[in-house]
């Protein structure tokens, strides 16, 4: 016997679409701008981290001090940045399997949130075309502790009128996992098994999912349940 799975709530970046390249571009060119290094490794630590902590790492890394106006100026400016480069996105932004997916879980009735920390997280759903597909949207706009915290995950699903337990997280950062595992949800880790070991299934990306597989998938069947 597999436990039926009511909804599904997706994180943005990393999941559905690969907004991190122009995350990484905008804020490599604001650390380069302080004099402070930003590599691939810093992106990583900074995925499904708000627009503020994600300054703060930097100024820490730099030993950077700025007054709180000093740093609203630079987020803005990242954001600017940020903007330009989703401002070029279109449908076809949209990751491998995504529109599939997303359609046979709404055919077949399964509820669809998303959960994310980013602020710009409506426009980049406009510029895919994937609105209609979302029962509710949770993000950086609507909470006020940013993951680890399972605060996003769980205000998706009591908008959805789901349990935790009765829902599946698919999330490519740590700190998402991490929030989904502490508000009681099913995850599922895109990406790196290294990086989301804690997740109940690790896989490449949603290219590897389908709605079948969804209803047979190991962690499911009653005996086996971490959620
Ligand atoms: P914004 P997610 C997160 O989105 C990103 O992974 C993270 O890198 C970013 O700093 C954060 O959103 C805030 O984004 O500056 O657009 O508000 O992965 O939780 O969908
Ligand atoms: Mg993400």
């Amino acid at each position: 016997m597999y436990k039926p799975i009511k909804a599904c709530l997706f994180d943005l970046d990393g999941v559905l679409v690969d907004t991190a390249k122009y995350h990484f571009i905008a804020w490599k060119r604001l650390a380069e701008s302080l004099g402070i290094e930003f590599t691939e490794h810093d992106n990583e630590q900074l995925k499904g981290v708000s627009r503020v902590e994600s300054l703060e790492y930097i100024l820490r890394k730099g030993k950077v001090q700025l007054s709180q106006a000093e740093k609203i100026d630079l987020m803005d400016t990242k954001n600017t940045w940020y903007l330009e480069l989703v401002a070029t996105m279109h449908p076809d932004d949209l990751l491998p399997n995504v529109w599939k997916f997303l359609s046979e879980l709404k055919s077949n009735g399964v509820k669809i949130g998303l959960g994310s920390s980013s602020k710009n997280a409506q426009i980049i759903l406009d510029k895919t075309n994937i609105t209609p597909f979302f029962d509710t949207v949770v993000d950086g706009r609507h909470v006020t502790f940013s993951k680890p915290h399972p605060e996003v995950f769980v205000k998706g699903a009591a908008q959805l009128n789901v349990q935790p337990h009765e829902t599946i997280v698919f999330e490519d950062a740590a700190s998402g996992i991490e929030a989904a595992l502490a508000g009681g949800f099913y995850t599922i880790g895109l990406g790196d098994a290294n990086i989301l070991r804690a997740a109940h299934l690790v896989i490449p990306s949603l290219q590897h999912l389908n709605y079948t597989q969804l209803l047979t998938l190991p962690f499911l069947e009653n005996s086996n349940s971490k959620a």
